[in-house]
């Protein structure tokens, strides 16, 4: 039942709750004050099929209001609530649609004043049907968020979901609009690095796949700042715990609620893709919120968080800050670097000399090859450049020796020094240690040592436990939930022994062996992918819009594995020449699932995948092999 209140108390409601938000929050929530009062919004909105309009929920209006159910039938009459078009399809590209509806609702009023939000205080921002081609943009946030068109029609409505006394998220849900064109089934999404930007490249991705999406700003809006950045942490803890977990839970909710009432009934399976810093939030829920979702994909995540951040910031004190400093290497140096690192590590271990080492976590590598000897000038780096490239290397212990966080992927090396992770300060680092562990804006990333690090993991709980390292999977595992992680091996950003080392705390402190977590975690390492994507290996398996054009996605498999029964072994990988699926296949992969490692047969064409085969880890529970250090 909607509960309509007066312009007045309208205004009031929005300034009570919105008074402590955050600057973007606050903006939005002042533009649609703005358009209620000034345009009689809500009255004139039955003609339009695009409007904004506001809808107060608060928990005493549900508790005493039908429930949601109830309040939608009135709306539903023409639902078509389908469910017989289920079939036993098993191609990995093309997941049978388990359901498809119409809308419930005839349009954004009628969804509008359909909505209850139980639980939840939840106030519509804007609603509009929007067609294929329009080009998105956030409202009241920085450019840098803006991109791309979406691929189908939508009703885009946009909701402020207030999450503590003083933060809230701002919401978008897309819900797609076309006969048949919802496949029944709904998506959350990320946030990458400390960003405040909703993830508009997987949505418009995943709901171009059919799937009702939603996307959030993580509770704060960042600023121009490459968008990652979230200065807003200063003095504001809730913005941090909303931007660690809970806005993505609330999202989640309030996400559902709206499918629920716009279909007349909700999705059949719920579903998380997540990168990056959406790779931990996607653990994260997996860990806190286990009903969230019945499958997600985890990619290249950045869990263990204090101690990524810790690595990260680490990078400038061991590389300096120019050539000015003798520890420094050059662009020119790195190449030197990376090429004996090829040299000790490619074919050497692989049998194939492509650039892409099979398996770095097996990688020994002994830098001191390169100290330039005799008056060697040439191909050479000096004694103290030879010892920053070995700390890049090591791996980041605490000052009891234990494990804070493992090395840098061998191989990724040359990336990493043009991406930044080898010069210079990188701004995540400061906004984190600085802002949200110090709460400090004059704190120096050269300073960086073990103080920060204590610093940091002594306020993780207060942080909503953003480590997201929890290994104990226990209640996803009983409730039948599936997890895919992949992290690429020539990450630069964040080392994907990382992810190795989670998996391996899983199976320690679940008592499983493989087969075991097989049933409900299976991490694939994609030999030559860089960050979450790109690279010289076989890179694309659906993990984005990007990599949507190969022979396996994994969106599809984990709808798969999630509704049929049928997990992933692999996950094939696509290199298209040049990475332009129009120029054709240069070579796939099937990436193998750890612990098994993607092994050349030693005969035929390497870049035929079926040349190569998994072959299990012997002693993949030792964390480690050869003289590597152990991983977890
Ligand atoms: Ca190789």
């Amino acid at each position: 039942m909607v509960h309509f209140i007066s312009i007045g108390q309208f205004i009031n409601s929005i300034f009570h709750f919105s008074g402590h938000q955050n600057a973007g929050n606050a903006a939005a929530a002042a533009s649609t004050v703005q358009a209620a009062a000034t345009s009689s919004a809500i009255a004139a909105s039955t003609s339009s099929s695009s409007i904004t309009a506001a809808l107060i929920s608060s928990t005493s209006a549900a508790l005493t209001s039908p429930t949601s159910d109830a309040a939608s039938s009135t709306f539903i009459s023409t639902a078509v609530a389908s469910s017989s078009s289920s079939s036993s399809s098993s191609s990995t590209s093309t997941a049978t649609v388990s359901n498809s509806t119409t809308q419930a609702v005839s349009g954004c009023e009628a969804l509008i004043q359909a909505l209850t939000f139980p639980d939840q205080q939840v106030s519509v921002v804007s609603c509009e049907d929007i067609t294929a081609g329009t080009a998105l943009t956030l409202p009241s946030g920085p450019s840098n968020c803006n991109g791309g068109s979406v691929q189908i029609d939508i009703r885009r409505i946009t909701l402020n979901v207030v999450t503590s006394y003083a933060s809230s998220n701002y919401v978008e849900v897309w819900l797609p609009t076309g006969q048949d064109a919802w496949n029944g089934r709904f998506m959350a999404t990320d946030n990458k690095g400390l960003s405040g930007c909703p993830s508009y490249d997987d949505m418009i991705y995943t709901s171009s796949l059919g799937f009702s999406v939603v996307g959030d700003n993580g509770g704060h809006n960042n600023t121009e700042y490459l968008g990652m950045d979230a200065q807003q942490f200063l003095d504001n803890n809730e913005l941090v715990i909303d931007w660690s977990y809970r806005a993505r839970h609330a999202a989640v909710v309030a996400g559902k609620q709206v499918i629920k009432t716009n279909y007349g009934q909700a999705a059949s399976y719920n579903y998380m893709i997540g990168c990056s810093n959406g790779g931990r939030q996607a653990l994260q829920s997996a860990q806190m919120y286990p009903e969230d979702f019945d499958g997600i994909i985890a990619g290249s995540s950045a869990s263990d968080f204090n101690h990524h951040i810790d690595w990260s910031g680490r990078m400038y004190v061991l590389t300096g800050a120019d050539e000015s400093d003798a520890k420094y290497l050059t662009y020119d140096d790195w190449v030197i670097v990376h090429n004996e690192v090829l040299n000790q590590c490619d074919e050497a271990l692989d049998g194939v000399a492509d650039g892409i080492i099979e398996d770095s976590t097996i990688c020994d590598f002994n830098a001191t090859t390169l100290t330039c000897v005799d008056g060697q000038t040439d191909n050479c780096l000096t004694y103290e450049q030879t010892s920053t490239v070995w700390n890049v290397f090591s791996q980041l212990y605490d000052q009891d020796g234990n494990l804070y966080y493992p090395r840098l992927s061998p191989g990724a090396e040359l990336y990493a020094s043009t991406n930044g992770v080898l010069h210079g300060v990188q701004g995540h680092v400061s906004d984190w240690v600085g802002r949200a562990v110090w709460n400090s804006s004059t704190w120096d990333p050269s300073t960086l040592s073990q103080t920060d690090y204590t610093q940091a993991d002594d306020t993780d709980e207060l942080h909503g436990t953003v480590s997201s390292f929890n290994s104990d999977l226990s209640a996803f595992h009983a409730a039948g939930k599936k997890l895919i992680m992949y992290h690429g091996l020539m990450d630069p950003a964040i080392t994907a022994e990382n992810s190795q080392r989670y998996y391996l705390n899983v199976a320690r402190d679940m008592n499983l062996d493989h087969t075991g977590l097989d049933d409900f975690l299976r991490y694939f390492r994609i030999s030559g992918m860089y960050h979450c994507t790109g690279g010289i290996g076989a890179w694309a398996f659906g993990q984005n819009g990007n990599a949507q054009n190969g022979t396996s996605n994994v969106v599809w498999d984990i709808v798969n594995w999630v509704e049929q029964g049928e997990a992933p072994d692999t996950m094939t990988g696509t290199k298209f020449v040049n990475d332009n699926p129009t120029q054709g296949v240069e070579f796939e992969r099937h990436h193998c699932r750890f612990p098994y490692r993607t092994t050349y047969s030693g005969q035929g064409d390497s870049a035929d995948p079926d040349n190569w085969s998994c072959i299990l880890i012997d002693d993949w529970q030792e964390c480690g092999v050869y003289n590597v250090p152990r991983l977890c």
